[in-house]
Order: C-alpha cells, then structure tokens, then sequence
C-alpha cells in the first residue's frame, strides 16, 4: 500500500491544523485510511448480483438512509421493538466497502444481507459491482448544507474549535472540489450518468425530498430492494414504525447513539453523537456570504444544469 501512497498527489487542508491530509487518486479525494481501503476493495472485492450498493458523497444522508434501508430488508427478522438499530448505530449496521471487506464476505457465505455501503465515485467503484449489474441507491443533498455539514463533522472529529478554523477555508477548499470523495459535483454526475446508462438499477434520492415525504420515499426504497410492503404490512402500519424507528428524533436520542463510539477498535473512531447534528435545510444560511452563495449557485449551474437535478 505503501508504494500507491508515493504515487498520489495530496493536499493538506489549510483549516484542519495539518490534521487532515487528502490524497488524489483516480480523480478523487480520499482521506489516507479510506484510500487504503478503497483500493484493497478495487483490487479483491467480489460483487454477487443480489448485492444492493448504498452511495454518496459524505454528509448527504449516510446515516439516515442506512437505518432505512437495513430496517427495510430486515423487518421479517426484527420490528420496531427488537431492531439492531435500537443498540447499534447505522453505520455499523451496513458494511462499509473500504472498511468492513470481511464482514462483506461473511455475509455474501450467509447471503443472508443484500447491503453494502460506500462512499466512492461510480468510476472508482470496483469493476465486479457494475460486471454483476448490482443495483444502487444513491443519496444527495443540498450543496450548501453539504459544505456545513462536512465542515462541523470535520472540526468535530478533529477538535478543532470552530474558532479556530475559519468557514471562509473550508468552503473555498469544498469550491475547489477538496473533499472527502469529491468533487461532490462529479460524485453525483458519475452516479446520474450511470442511471442514465443502466435504467432501473440506480435509485436517486435526495435528502430534502426524503423528509419532505418520507413514506413515498420509503416504499420507493423499499420496492426498489426487492422488499416492497404488502398492503396488510401499509394497514397494519409497519411503514410508519420503520419511519419513526429511523427518525432523527428516535435514533440520536438512543443512548448507543449518545454516549457510542464507531470504529472505536481503528485508529480513527468517531463519537456516535457526531453523526447527529442539527438535521436542518438550510443551515448554510447561518454560514453563506452573498459571494459564496453566488459561486457555488454559478459552480453547480455549471456542471449539474444538463441534469435537471436540484442542489440549491
Ligand atoms: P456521514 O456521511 O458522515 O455518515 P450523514 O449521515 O450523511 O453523515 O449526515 C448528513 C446529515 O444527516 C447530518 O446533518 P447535519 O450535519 O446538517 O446536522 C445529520 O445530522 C443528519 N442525520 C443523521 N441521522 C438522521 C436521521 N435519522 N434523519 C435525518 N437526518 C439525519
């Protein structure tokens, strides 16, 4: 792995205190331990064709459309009273690609779990998931609560007070495309394009319209990972419960998802509690200058306009 490191470009971000370094590989940015892992995915992993692949870009909905989607595929096994996600925090309910490899493949012996999660562009996906048509749902957000979202996770994890580390950087940095995984723009371009490619295999949800109705949304996932509800299932309300179960309202107050850690056995665990902020649109308001607001707007125009998907 050593050796793929040399080769990277990498750029240490100007607000993290140089205690986050991104590395460029493929075109993407990837923080080192990810990048690590991304690859080892590219070379060994084994897609089966009943995999269901989650993706995004971080800090569009992760957390929230993990719960959903392993409530979803689980429920014959669990309800809203015995669920995993009651004592276990999302992310470690679905495998995440560039890190849980192993438990990947024990679930493919037990081809008891469709789920896998990652953040990686659709170009840096490995080849066997579009060789096995794998199906895909795919998460995006509104650009600017991205960049908040990213920013205080970010000065979160790291400790740094947001004091310290000014808002100006960080979205400038975002604008240039230094993200986790990003450009974001390009994130959601490989995915939109491939949906247009494979029609019927990538799901596009967005987060905004994920709570504005979230039943459609959720019976939406649902039918899309085989799992649809019955009617009697939609009578006796178990649509709702998985709703409730998933709210932000329910999952951060969770004590597991209060006082946990993520990860805590790595050398980059993270405090459960930071994967629940706020939850709010429009929080970028408290942060935008009027210049900001109007380069990312031109910027988005730019390179999403030919989509037709929102982002403002
Ligand atoms: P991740 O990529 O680091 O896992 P992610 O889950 O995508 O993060 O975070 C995006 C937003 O989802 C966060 O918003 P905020 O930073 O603007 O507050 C987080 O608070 C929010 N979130 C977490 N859980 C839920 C949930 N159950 N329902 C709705 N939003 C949620």
């Amino acid at each position: 792995m050593e050796k793929t490191f040399q080769r990277v470009a990498q750029h240490t971000c100007s607000w993290s205190k140089g205690m986050l370094t991104m590395h460029n590989y493929q075109g993407f940015w990837n923080i080192q331990d990810f990048h690590e892992g991304a690859v080892l995915a590219q070379e060994s992993f084994k897609a089966q064709p009943s995999d269901v692949f989650i993706c995004n870009h971080p800090k569009t909905g992760t957390t929230w459309l993990k719960a959903l989607a392993f409530a979803v595929v689980t429920r014959e096994k669990f309800n809203e009273s015995s669920s995993p996600l009651l004592t276990t925090m999302p992310h470690e309910c679905v495998p995440y690609l560039e890190k849980d490899l192993e438990q990947i493949e024990e679930n493919h012996k037990n081809k008891s779990f469709p789920l896998v999660s990652t953040h990686l562009p659709y170009d840096a996906l490995p080849k066997s998931i579009i060789a096995s048509d794998c199906k895909i749902v795919y998460i995006y957000r509104n650009i600017k609560d991205v960049i908040v979202s990213y920013y205080n996770i970010l000065c979160k994890w790291l400790n740094i007070p947001i004091k310290d580390a000014p808002f100006e950087l960080a979205f400038d940095e975002f604008y240039q495309g230094i993200s986790w995984c990003g450009p974001y723009w390009d994130h959601i371009l490989g995915y939109w394009k491939a949906s247009q490619e494979r029609p019927g295999r990538i799901l596009f949800l967005k987060y905004e319209d994920m709570k504005r109705d979230t039943t459609s949304n959720v019976k939406r996932l649902a039918e899309f990972v085989g799992h649809p509800f019955s009617i009697e299932e939609e009578q006796a309300g178990v649509v709702q419960n998985i709703i409730k179960l998933c709210s932000f309202e329910n999952l951060s107050n969770l004590e597991v998802n209060k006082s946990g850690k993520h990860r805590s056995e790595t050398n980059v665990p993270v405090e459960n509690r930071l994967y629940f902020g706020k939850a709010k649109d429009g929080d970028w308001k408290n942060y935008f200058t009027d210049e900001m607001i109007e380069k990312i707007d031109k910027l988005i125009d730019q390179k999403l306009g030919d989509t037709g998907l929102v982002l403002k």
